[in-house]
């Protein structure tokens, strides 16, 4: 039996298609250009050239034995591609010597920049006939009682940097599955389990260490940069490389929790629990919940993660679950990295995920899922080769979004101030061939439970950054002021527009 939480489930995604000219290419999947001729290209000449002043294992070419597997280093088969080569910097002089390198006039050749490769958006972190920066080597993890502060390479995973503030009886506002990695969850928005009560990840860098596109090293904070520091929470790879950041840490440990699993069928009544959980005036902060239900598979059924960041046991804020009887229950007192490593996630080759934000409504939940276990619905997903959909309902306190205010000048997601829903739909499927059904039987679920909410009333503009697909309007929707603001912050930072001209991967700001 499914020992958990598919937490962040079966989250993911396909081909994220970005072109340069600004044009979010609406489900189109980049086409790969199969065959690279390494020193022919300008690419391969490129990469024969970052061997030379590089360390010597630094870099991984397509002759390597290690090519394959490190070109792989996906959580999605979707994000795999054929870069020319793999730079491994091992400290952030090595990065600027990559980025001055490759953005001089008669080099010119664009890039990729990979953190945890958890992102299953194909382009955001690969690339086909370019070279791909792999930050995987930035990994320290160091801890400062002092400031009560870690700073974290930007190559770690989540796990390691849990292993080390464990020691110290602290956690940090991170991921909730200890794979994933730290890059692109703190630059994209991070939903942890502590964002009720300090909310997002980004909100809790406390600083930034960043190669500009002139190859300069510089700091972020509310002291330094600060317009760049702000611009980076939200900000993904559109102003340089992050190197390390340095986040906050809080002394939570030992917490209650686990999962409940529950039939298909108590979906309707776990819905109208949910709702009740979210619309309870005066929330208690410290306890999350996120509800999973796999739609197409009856043997997995529904998955209900609970949370209490304190060792309590069944608190009273769960009280609406307590009469819908699970399946099995796997709560109990435990640390939050022990709860975190319990965490099951599907083996499913390739994936793509879709959001939407709205208010918590019993409604609109019910609508939701009748969307959602449609026949019609999920018909074309079923035909596929292990074609599967589950859908996440992440709660979110208004809390989460006054506590990021608070920090620094805030972040550049344009939140609403008010008790909201993060809802994820996730595909998965066998083959590549299936890439492009997947992707448009997801979406249109999507669209009609966007409909559905904006016709109730309760749409929220937020596309959750981090369980995007690559055609949604990520950055559209932090709202003009915001996208304006970044602008003039890429201006100031990036004149020549290298981080859209030369990384045209992931989601981006523009060139104009
Ligand atoms: C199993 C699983 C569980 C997840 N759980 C959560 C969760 O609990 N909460 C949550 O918020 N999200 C979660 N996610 C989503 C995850 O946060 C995003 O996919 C995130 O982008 C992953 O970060 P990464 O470093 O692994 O990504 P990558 O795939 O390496 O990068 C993602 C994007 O960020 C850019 N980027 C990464 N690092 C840098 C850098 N140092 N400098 C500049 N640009 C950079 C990349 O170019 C790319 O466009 C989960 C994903 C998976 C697969
Ligand atoms: C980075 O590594 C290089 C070796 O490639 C070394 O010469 C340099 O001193 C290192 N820089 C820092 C800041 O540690
Ligand atoms: C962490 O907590 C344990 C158990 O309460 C305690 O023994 C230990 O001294 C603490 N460690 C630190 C670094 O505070
Ligand atoms: C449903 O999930 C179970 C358990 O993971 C798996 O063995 C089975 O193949 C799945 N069925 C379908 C139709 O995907
Ligand atoms: C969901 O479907 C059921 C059964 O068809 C129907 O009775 C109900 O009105 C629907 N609910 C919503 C909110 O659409
Ligand atoms: C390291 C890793 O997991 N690589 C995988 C990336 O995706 C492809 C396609 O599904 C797999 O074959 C690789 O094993």
């Amino acid at each position: 039996m499914i020992s958990l939480s598919l937490s962040d489930l079966l989250f993911s995604a396909l081909g994220a298609s970005f072109l340069f000219n600004h044009v979010v290419s609406a489900g189109k999947i980049p086409t790969k250009q199969s065959g690279h001729t390494l020193y022919t290209s300008a690419s391969g000449r490129a990469c024969g050239h970052l061997a030379t002043i590089l360390p010597a294992d630094a870099t991984v070419t397509p002759d390597s034995k290690d090519y394959p597997a490190v070109s792989g280093d996906n959580w999605s088969g979707t994000a795999r591609a054929n870069p020319s080569c793999i730079v491994r910097p091992t400290n952030s002089t090595q990065v600027q010597q990559i980025v001055k390198y490759l953005t001089q006039p008669d080099v010119n050749v664009q890039f990729a920049i990979r953190s945890g490769g958890h992102d299953p958006n194909p382009t955001h972190a690969n690339i086909d006939n370019g070279v791909l920066v792999d930050l995987v080597s930035l990994n320290e993890v160091t801890y400062d009682a002092a400031t009560s502060t870690v700073e974290i390479g930007a190559g770690n995973r989540w796990g390691n940097v849990y292993k080390v503030l464990d020691e110290h009886n602290v956690t940090a506002v991170g991921g909730r599955v200890l794979d994933v990695g730290v890059g692109g969850f703190l630059l994209g928005s991070g939903l942890s389990y502590l964002t009720d009560l300090y909310g997002l990840g980004c909100d809790n860098v406390a600083e930034h260490e960043i190669v500009l596109a002139d190859g300069s090293l510089v700091k972020a904070s509310p002291n330094e940069n600060p317009d760049l520091h702000w611009a980076l929470k939200g900000g993904f790879n559109n102003f340089g490389i992050v190197t390390s950041f340095k986040i906050y840490t809080y002394p939570i440990k030992d917490v209650w929790g686990g999962v409940r699993g529950y039939s298909l069928e108590q979906l309707p009544q776990l819905y109208d629990a949910m709702a009740k959980y979210q619309n309870t005036p005066g929330k208690d902060l410290y306890a999350n919940a996120m509800l999973q239900g796999f739609t197409t598979n009856a043997t997995v059924g529904v998955v209900l993660t609970m949370i209490y960041l304190k060792p309590e046991a069944n608190p009273a804020a769960f009280a609406p679950f307590n009469g819908i009887t699970p399946v099995f229950d796997t709560t109990k007192l435990q640390t939050i990295t022990e709860l975190m490593a319990g965490t099951y996630v599907p083996d499913i080759p390739r994936i793509n995920w879709f959001t939407q934000s709205f208010k918590p409504d019993a409604g609109l939940y019910q609508e939701i899922n009748n969307l959602t276990t449609s026949s019609a619905n999920l018909k074309p997903i079923q035909d596929l080769t292990a074609g599967s959909m589950a859908i996440g309902l992440q709660p979110i306190s208004a809390n989460a979004v006054q506590a990021g205010a608070k920090q620094g000048q805030g972040n550049a997601l344009g939140l609403t101030n008010t008790d909201q829903s993060w809802f994820v739909l996730d595909v998965g499927w066998w083959n590549t061939q299936d890439d492009v059904t997947a992707h448009k039987a997801t979406d249109k679920i999507r669209g009609a439970i966007h409909d559905a909410a904006v016709s109730r009333q309760k749409d929220v503009a937020y596309i959750f950054s981090n369980d995007a697909s690559y055609d949604q309007n990520v950055i559209g929707s932090y709202g003009k002021a915001n996208v304006a603001k970044m602008k003039i912050v890429q201006t100031k930072y990036d004149p020549t527009k290298v981080f859209q001209r030369l990384v045209p991967g992931g989601f981006k700001l523009g060139i104009l």
